[in-house]
């Protein structure tokens, strides 16, 4: 008898056990690291060079270093307009395209050490870090694979300077968040003055995998590795800011190589970039990088077109809310600080935020289901309704559709639902439809695929509601971490500053009269056959205007021009000429500002390196 008890009180013992062990992780999982990297959700990139005092948006490298002569850089004002929008990490260009470097780098002359800025004396990317600091951000660092001022760029010597000079970034600015590596590299350049194009293979020149990620991996591994195809994030293959509505934090990436090469420039296919890959063979979720103004560089003439929090808070839900992270690029003004436009919309955006999620209208709701994993506390249906991202409620591992009802504390109004699982274990859901019990039936309310680190779902419109039924598709038992509901919180927003004051550019009208431009449109896009139009001007003009087309199709671009003025059509006289930086990832209208007011009869656009000649717009302002 007492050997039958035993036996018996043992088995189930050992059922119990068996019952309550952890569900299996699924498919590829998420590094400490990358952990970390989700946790933090936001973060802003700083783009200061001299680019900046040259009104652009790529310098060509031949910028004279006395042009970079802030007189009032304050890093604090930077970091601290930053921390008030909420933002938990702060990323300093310390080398863009221009080849310009922001600390004082022992390979190169070309850099702050040069310029007159606290006598050569003066180290910016010290200043961003210990501001990010001050202000409870983490600090992380760009560094620009393409250099343009670089002679030896293009040779062995140079990939040997660039890796000396990532080392000295690891290891001179404490830890980091992140080391973040773009896409844009080749071209014209001014190269030590040779002033030429050259083109390097991204995928070979710089041993990214042999040579380059391991110093990186050596000196800061908690740092997370941005290229556009990892080793730890993706770029999100567009600067909107936007993921696709379905984004997998797990790629197979597409392109010239087998498998994934994490490298900057890598994918020659960029096509599931947005989206990810379900089941994709790596775990390397998006990073959405938007800029708070339509560029990347501070540009007087987009003082008017900052974005207002409620654009900002678009991009949090369709970044952070769709399991990316979202890098916002802030600009500050020759001067060295953010324009006030650009401050008080973050603090806005901040307060947006804070009081968006603050109530947790999901608090204190009651969850039951018939689908459970036994009685122990870290499967229970709880979980779902605490802070913690990693606590979660799993069924049985056959059950893979279980439905759970949630009863709110009295009635609620809300608009946003969040949504997560717990990502230790992989990214397991299929699906989630949540339902809204009307009186008389469950009603589908919302649904939303690739849950992952956070899903927000935005309603149409506030509902409210009592009851609710949470119903959960998965290839595998799923393992829900976070069931909450927010309302989003709103008040009216103005810029201070009369934007009336900086440049504000007034359409004029103009006659097409090259009867051999043959035009052809279709949807918003037009076609030019041929490299170039001529109009006939109705008024005196300051700018021209090409919008690039906006459809996401990156054929057609043209990436530098020339714009000739003349009297008769017969002579002709150039007076403007240069290149639309960084239009094929951020198609913006490309403003060309002429240096004084034209008043010829007639203006020729000649279109040059291109693969086509197609636009949204063409304008021409007063
Ligand atoms: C791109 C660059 O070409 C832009 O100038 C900007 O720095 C953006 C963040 O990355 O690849």
């Amino acid at each position: 008898m007492k050997t039958i008890s035993f036996l018996l009180a043992n088995g189930l013992f050992m059922l119990q056990l068996h019952a309550q062990e952890a569900p299996k992780p699924y498919g590829v999982l998420p590094s400490e690291r990358q952990l970390k990297w989700h946790e933090m959700e936001t973060y802003c990139l700083i783009h200061y060079t001299p680019t900046t005092f040259q009104d652009k948006e790529w310098g060509l490298g031949d910028a004279d270093p006395k042009i970079f002569n802030p007189s009032n850089f304050d890093a604090n004002q930077i970091a601290q307009a930053a921390a008030s929008a909420g933002f938990k990490g702060l990323i300093s260009v310390a080398k863009h395209h221009d080849g310009f470097c922001l600390w004082p780098t022992r390979t190169t002359t070309y850099s702050i050490a040069s310029s007159p800025w606290k006598n050569g004396k003066g180290d910016m990317v010290k200043e961003f870090m210990e501001a990010s600091h001050k202000n409870g951000m983490a600090f992380g660092t760009y560094l620009s694979a393409w250099d343009r001022n670089d002679l030896r760029y293009g040779t062995p010597a140079y990939t040997d300077a660039y890796r000396e000079q990532l080392t000295e970034l690891m290891t001179n600015y404490g830890q980091l968040f992140t080391s973040w590596h773009d896409g844009a590299n080749g071209g014209d350049g001014y190269y030590g003055g040779k002033y030429e194009k050259r083109t390097i293979n991204s995928a070979t020149y710089y041993e990214w995998e042999e040579k380059t990620w391991p110093i990186i991996r050596r000196l800061q591994p908690m740092a997370s590795i941005f290229s556009d195809v990892g080793p730890d994030m993706r770029w999100v293959g567009n600067e909107h800011g936007f993921a696709a509505e379905t984004s997998w934090a797990t790629i197979t990436p597409k392109g010239a190589f087998e498998g994934v090469k994490p490298m900057p420039g890598a994918s020659t296919d960029a096509s599931n970039l947005p989206t990810g890959t379900r089941n994709g063979k790596y775990w390397i979720p998006a990073e959405c990088d938007v800029p708070q103004r339509p560029g990347w560089f501070y540009h007087k003439n987009q003082d008017s077109k900052v974005k207002t929090p409620n654009q900002l808070f678009e991009i949090y839900l369709k970044s952070v809310g769709r399991g990316a992270n979202m890098n916002l690029g802030l600009a500050p003004m020759p001067e060295g600080i953010l324009h006030p436009n650009d401050v008080k919309s973050l603090k806005y955006f901040g307060k947006k935020i804070e009081r968006t999620f603050a109530d947790n209208l999901a608090k204190g709701a009651k969850a039951t289901s018939k689908h459970l994993r036994g009685k122990s506390a870290e499967f229970t249906l709880k979980n779902i309704f605490d802070d913690d991202r990693y606590s979660y409620y799993a069924p049985k591992d056959n059950i893979l559709s279980p439905e759970i009802e949630i009863t709110l504390d009295g009635e609620k109004e809300f608009d946003l639902i969040r949504i997560r699982e717990n990502i230790k274990l992989g990214q397991r859901l299929d699906s989630v439809v949540v339902d809204t019990w009307n009186g008389g039936k469950w009603v589908k309310l919302a649904s939303a695929t690739s849950i992952g680190a956070n899903r927000l779902i935005k309603l149409e419109q506030p509902t409210k509601a009592t009851k609710l039924k949470v119903k959960l598709y998965s290839p595998v038992v799923p393992t829900l971490s976070d069931f909450a509901l927010f309302k989003e919180y709103d008040e009216a927003f103005e810029f201070d500053e009369n934007v009336s004051s900086s440049k504000h550019f007034i359409k004029s009208s103009y006659t097409a009269i090259n009867t051999s431009l043959s035009l052809s449109q279709s949807g918003s896009v037009s076609t030019i056959k041929g490299n170039g139009f001529e109009i006939k001007l109705n008024e005196p003009i300051s700018a021209f205007g090409y919008l690039p087309r906006q459809d996401g199709v990156k054929d057609g671009f043209v990436l530098k021009y020339e714009i000739q003025a003349s009297e008769d059509q017969i002579n002709w006289t150039t007076i403007k000429e240069g290149e639309f930086s960084n239009i094929l990832s951020n198609p913006i209208e490309q403003i060309v500002e002429f240096d004084k007011q034209v008043s010829s009869k007639y203006l020729k656009f000649v279109a040059k390196d291109m693969t086509g000649f197609t636009f949204g717009e063409l304008n021409i302002y007063k």
